[in-house]
């Protein structure tokens, strides 16, 4: 793509044309050679939308929560964009996301925009994409942004981290399986929720969470909400989304905002900075140079730090 239809394609997807906004994160998404110039581009109109997480085991009703809660920014003007990280679905780039984006042209509102991502095969990691692709849909004028992600192993726990607001969302009965709840995950969650409250056992789930929230150290002054919802009937819904607000308005006036923003800048910097130099090492020495070192890494005749030394040497 040249630099022309980038620009053009930006254009159009700030006109509200939603294939020119799938185009557009299809382009970031896939890293493809228009998506630095495009990043470059829509950079200076980003840091607007409230961004928020909903993260939690497979199954739990995320997708239906998300589906409420962006009801809910609807109703209050908000244009809101979806983006769900499918881990079961090696299709969501495709077919599946295709039938989607029909689907929303033909029945739903202008002001809402829902995009699959799939899980695996991102180059530069899955936090990384994810972040572009908020980044895209702030600059694009989305008031709201849901990113839905499972809560489960490393991967995931990163992604959340460019969210300004963290829901955790497990469900009644767990028992046992509360503990898989990723420490980690618990750790970053900024609002807690057990959905299906329509089934027994909610109240001793909001225990079991209270009990491994005095466990854990809170990290900050703000102190996790427990909060109960039946995302199936829109039951406490409402009082998610003031939860939400609530702690926007705390992360605003304590900093944490900024700070979260900072180290997600940081982040992607440091990715990059790391990329170049690793190129630009590459290009000088030779790959014959590195890959003479990597060989003997190998074959055990020199350890992976002595080697580092050795090609910064040169
Ligand atoms: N009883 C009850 N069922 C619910 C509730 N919310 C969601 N469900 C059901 O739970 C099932 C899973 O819901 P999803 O929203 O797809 O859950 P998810 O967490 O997005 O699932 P994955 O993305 O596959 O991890 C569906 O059959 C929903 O209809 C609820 O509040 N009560
Ligand atoms: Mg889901």
């Amino acid at each position: 793509m040249t630099s022309v239809a980038g620009t053009d394609l930006v254009a159009r997807a700030r006109d509200g044309d939603k294939r020119a906004i799938a185009r557009l994160l299809s382009v970031v998404e896939n890293d493809e050679p228009a998506a630095a110039e495009v990043l470059r581009e829509l950079y200076p109109l980003t840091g607007r939308a409230r961004i928020i997480g909903v993260t939690g085991p497979p199954g739990g009703g995320k997708s239906t929560l998300v589906n409420r809660l962006a009801g809910a920014y609807r109703e209050h003007n908000a244009r809101v964009a979806v983006v769900a990280v499918d881990p079961s679905s090696p299709f969501s780039g495709g077919a599946l996301l295709g039938d989607r984006i029909r689907m929303q042209e033909r029945f739903l509102d202008e002001g809402l925009f829902i995009r699959s991502m799939a899980s695996r095969g991102h180059a530069g990691g899955l936090a990384r994409t994810t972040s572009r692709v908020v980044n895209v849909l702030d600059a694009l004028g989305y008031g709201v942004v849901l990113v839905e992600t499972v809560g489960v192993g490393q991967e995931e726990v990163e992604v959340i981290r460019v969210v300004d607001t963290v829901c955790l969302v497990t469900v009644p009965g767990l028992g046992d399986d509360i503990q898989a709840i990723k420490a980690g995950v618990l750790e970053i969650a900024d609002v807690l929720v057990v959905n299906k409250a329509d089934r027994p056992g909610a109240d001793e789930t909001a225990r079991d969470l209270a009990q491994m929230l005095t466990l854990g150290k809170l990290r900050t002054s703000w102190k996790p909400p427990i909060l109960r919802t039946t995302a199936a009937t829109g039951e406490g819904v409402a009082e998610l989304v003031a939860a939400i607000d609530r702690h926007a308005v705390w992360a605003g006036e304590s900093g944490e905002r900024e700070r979260r923003r900072r180290d997600a800048a940081r982040t992607q910097v440091e990715d990059l900075l790391r990329e170049a130099l690793v190129r630009r090492l590459r290009d000088r020495l030779g790959e014959d140079r590195v890959e003479r070192a990597v060989a003997r890494v190998a074959d055990r005749t020199l350890d992976p730090f002595a080697a580092v030394e050795e090609l910064l040497k040169d």
